[in-house]
């Protein structure tokens, strides 16, 4: 039986994603109201292939929320990763650098899943397949959405909208643009990802620089495998043939990644541009913007889950505040404290790709400049303890 959809809540939230999902739950859990409005169907949100390295803190709030079972079982704990140029590999001993600390490879589609079953064993309600979903009056203390389903137009009224509604999302959109400061960069190159149930070539992950641009070996579990190229934005998916993206694959790895490379059928390919951006402020009177709607970080630094998942942590507490100490302490300080933990992922998301990456207007001596560069971090312990420090994510109170 599906939930009843009620007229009125506390908290609209925008997008079904990881962001809107995992607020609704945090909210649940402090015995906050809200209703998820989502534009596409459960199916389709589980359908897109992206994220897969958890911070310690992400990991950590899906405890809190009540929903980390699946993920501690199934996830993989991994204390480091390797990093390959000149033809050769040099590990990252996160563990070991960062006093202790670990990430844990387990894939964004799993993590919605966890969220969306609790969501749907609570009686949360939720409105997939949500058409026009349209915001109002958010400079005021009573919010509204209205929105068509099945035909119909129907009305939420609120005290609160939280747009995590991703980066083509309605929200951003709606903020007149007076009001509104948006950074951005587009990097001149895209990442080309396949899926496929291979085991991965390595246990660790590897991220490759070598001539012929990036390359990143990743995984979801013992027997599934995530390996992304650097392509040119001009190139088309049906243009890359599996064996094509195997053979490149290949020629951009060392000599044992060659060698112990199984490939197999994909089962999902897409190329996903890159681009750092964020928006300025993250709050405007009862809108709130969380995750992708407010900011995008390359994935090379793998952010962007993981600090969407911080925003959220910050906009449920500051809504908390509100309803039980009748405060806007929280509220008032969200977008300064959000955007100071973005600003360091952004700076190190960029850093780390344009160490990584093959720029197509560089001429040579940005590639000795990038060996240099390599060759000192990996070969330094301070060098290689910075990158550590920034991979296994900073801790929520850093600088406070
Ligand atoms: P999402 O996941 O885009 O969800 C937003 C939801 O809002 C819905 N929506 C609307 N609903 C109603 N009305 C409207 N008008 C709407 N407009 C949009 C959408 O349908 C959607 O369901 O944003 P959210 O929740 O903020 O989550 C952000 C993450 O998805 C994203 O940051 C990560 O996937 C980024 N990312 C990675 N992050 C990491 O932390 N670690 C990684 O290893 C990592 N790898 C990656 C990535 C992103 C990638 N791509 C494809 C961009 C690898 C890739 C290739
Ligand atoms: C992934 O597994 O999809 C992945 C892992 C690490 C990254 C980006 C993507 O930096």
């Amino acid at each position: 039986m599906s939930t009843p959809i009620p007229n009125r809540t506390q908290v609209a939230i925008i997008g079904a994603g990881p962001s809107g999902l995992l607020l609704g739950q945090l909210l649940h859990k402090a015995g906050i109201e809200a209703v998820i409005l989502e534009r596409q169907t459960g199916d389709y949100v589980l359908s897109r292939i992206r994220a897969g390295v958890l911070e310690q803190v992400c990991i950590d709030l899906m405890d809190e929320a009540g929903v980390g079972q699946r993920m501690h079982q199934e996830g993989l704990v991994h204390g480091g990763f390797e990093m390959l140029y000149g033809g050769t590999r040099h590990r990252i001993d996160m563990n070991k650098l960062t006093g202790g600390k670990n990430v844990m490879v387990y894939g964004q589609t799993e993590l919605t899943r966890d969220l969306m079953d609790a969501r749907q064993a609570a009686g949360l309600p939720t409105v997939y397949e949500a058409k026009d979903v349209a915001i109002h009056d958010f400079g005021s203390a009573k919010p509204r959405v209205t929105y068509w389903k099945d035909g119909v137009e129907h009305t939420l009224e609120c005290d609160f909208i939280a747009g995590c509604d991703g980066f083509h999302g309605v929200c951003r959109a709606s903020v007149p643009r007076t009001a509104i400061r948006e950074f951005e960069k587009v990097y001149p190159f895209g990442w080309l990802g396949l899926l496929s149930d291979t085991p991965p070539v390595s246990e660790e992950l590897i991220y490759v620089n070598s001539p012929r641009g990036f390359a990143l070996c990743s995984q979801r579990s013992k027997t599934r495998s995530r390996y992304y190229l650097q392509v040119p934005l001009t190139d088309r998916i049906e243009e890359w043939t599996d064996e094509a993206f195997w053979q490149e694959l290949r020629l951009r790895l060392d000599d044992e990644g060659r060698e112990k490379l199984v490939t197999g059928p994909s089962l999902e390919k897409s190329i996903a541009p890159l681009r750092s951006f964020v928006t300025e402020p993250l709050r405007f009177g009862r809108l709130f913007l969380a995750g992708d709607a407010g900011h995008i970080v390359p994935p090379t630094g793998a952010k962007g889950l993981n600090l969407a998942a911080t925003d959220v942590k910050y906009l449920s507490s500051a809504i908390v505040e509100f309803y039980q100490e009748r405060s806007d302490a929280g509220i008032d300080g969200y977008s300064a404290r959000c955007l100071r933990r973005i600003w360091k992922a952004e700076r190190f998301s960029w850093w780390f790709t344009q160490l990584m990456h093959r720029f197509p207007d560089d001429g040579p001596i940005s590639a000795k400049f990038q060996e240099a560069e390599l060759d000192y971090l990996l070969n330094s312990e301070a060098g290689s303890r910075s990158i550590a420090e920034n991979y296994v994510g900073l801790p929520l109170d850093f600088g406070e």
